[in-house]
């Protein structure tokens, strides 16, 4: 298997997001797989699928796009070490309403409020062509300069970190957000986190936030696979 990821100036800083959450389920199910860096340029003319997002897997010759539908893919493939409830990969049940609910709360408020914090912060990790991509395509998203929104930053850093409550809740109950052991959406919030770590040293998160104690332990799986990553600063 293959898996088509961005990378940093330096190759060897790999962040995206999405891209790590898909690292740790193959980690899970114990599954092999190379990893082959790209720069956002890069991506129109080198994936094979319509969506021209990372993460891609290419797998036995066909290539899926879209970290929830790898995931999916992986699940039903390689069923060993479930990532998902059985229910949850059923659209049509509670458990499978909630879980495209969840990975959409993940995408959509933790994403944008951490990006919102650190994308001057993964703008500087890029290289120059990269940049000026980034900046061309995410100026006009959050309708200011790079510069204005990261000059904005502590002021809305409160918001964001309340934004996680959900997560709070989920870990007063429990080790992992799925319980007694990691799942799937705790590798799509790990994701976040480890792009928030990977691209800046900003701390989006309080000292002493119980989210920490969880990252500690996502950080360690796999041999601490999460923690070797290599950090752009
Ligand atoms: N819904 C997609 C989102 C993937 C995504 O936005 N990936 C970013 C990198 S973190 C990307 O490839 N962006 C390409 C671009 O902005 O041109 C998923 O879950 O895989």
């Amino acid at each position: 298997m293959k898996l088509f990821e961005i990378c940093a100036a330096d190759q060897d800083v790999r962040f995206s997001p999405f891209v790590w959450r898909v690292i740790m389920g193959l980690h899970h199910k114990g599954l092999a797989f190379e990893r082959v860096p790209l720069g956002f340029v890069d991506l129109a003319t080198t994936l094979q699928t319509e969506v021209k997002t990372v993460p891609v897997l290419e797998d036995s010759g066909e290539h899926i796009a879209d970290s929830f539908e790898i995931i999916k893919y992986l699940e039903r493939t390689y069923p060993d070490k479930p990532l998902f409830l059985p229910e949850e990969l059923l659209p049509e049940t509670p458990a499978g309403k909630q879980a495209i609910e969840l990975n959409a709360w993940a995408s959509r408020t933790v994403a944008l409020g951490i990006f919102r914090l650190l994308v001057k912060d993964i703008h500087d990790v890029q290289d120059a062509e990269n940049q000026a991509f980034f900046r061309a395509t995410r100026e006009p998203r959050i309708k200011k300069t790079l510069e204005e929104m990261h000059s904005g930053r502590d002021a809305i850093r409160e918001d964001v970190r309340r934004s996680f409550e959900p997560l709070r809740d989920r870990l007063a109950k429990a080790d992992y957000l799925s319980g007694d052991a990691p799942m799937w959406f705790d590798y799509t919030m790990f994701g976040m986190f480890q792009w928030a770590r990977i691209c800046s040293n900003y701390p989006v998160l309080a000292e002493g936030d119980i989210i920490h104690s969880w990252l500690d332990r996502m950080l360690d799986l796999y041999g601490g696979l999460g923690r070797a990553a290599k950090l752009a600063y």
